[in-house]
């Protein structure tokens, strides 16, 4: 079955003040569905992937045939890594991580506010086009990194449990030039039981 684009499920101004509406709408129509249309595209070259899951594919990216590789590693990582972008988001976001979720933070990073430097700074260290995650291990140990591109934690195993997008097309339009207000402001659009189900849901991968 080919790939669809998520439908968001709160509307485009949902995110205001911290992302603008004109931002979302493009994001998520324009720059998601093209990631999409070209990960289908490539698929409809090797009829045998069809039932492939995104994360299956990314999970073993080096058995993807080689002339359809880059093209997966590049839109089926966009595809993966926007449909958690949009999940991990909602209106009347932010505050503390709640729970097991939040114990875990606190225990790997010393607290939320160290978390929050921590990734703010990956977000920010990323030149060019990239994202900043918040990942697990299959241990359900914590760790952030930033990678290129659309390249996607999944090819080395590791579950996203949040992540920012910090490509120009998810911030200039409302920040400019200026990243580093774009990820203070995110902080506040984070929808932890959503986040919180992710980060169960690793347990039993
Ligand atoms: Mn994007």
């Amino acid at each position: 079955m080919a790939f669809q684009v998520p439908p968001l499920a709160y509307p485009f101004d949902a995110l205001e003040p911290h992302i603008d509406a004109k931002t979302m709408e493009i994001h998520h129509d324009k720059h998601h569905a093209t990631y999409v249309t070209n990960a289908n595209a490539a698929l409809d070259k090797h009829p045998e992937l069809a039932a492939k899951t995104v994360e299956d594919l990314l999970w073993g990216i080096n058995e993807v045939p080689e002339d359809i590789r880059t093209a997966i590693r590049n839109n089926a990582g966009g595809h993966s890594n926007h449909s958690i972008f949009w999940s991990i988001m909602g209106p009347g976001g932010g505050g503390n991580p709640p729970g097991r979720l939040g114990d875990t933070i606190k225990s790997t990073f010393g607290s939320y506010d160290a978390f929050k430097e921590q990734l703010t700074k990956a977000g920010l260290g990323q030149f060019g086009s990239g994202w900043a995650w918040l990942l697990a291990d299959k241990n359900g140990k914590m760790s952030i990194k930033s990678y290129p591109n659309q390249d996607s934690p999944y090819m080395e195993g590791l579950t996203p449990i949040l992540g920012v997008d910090v490509w120009e097309h998810a911030y200039y339009l409302k920040y400019q030039n200026k990243r580093a207000d774009y990820l203070a402001a995110w902080f506040n659009t984070l929808n932890w039981a959503a986040i919180e189900v992710r980060f169960s849901s690793i347990w039993v991968a």
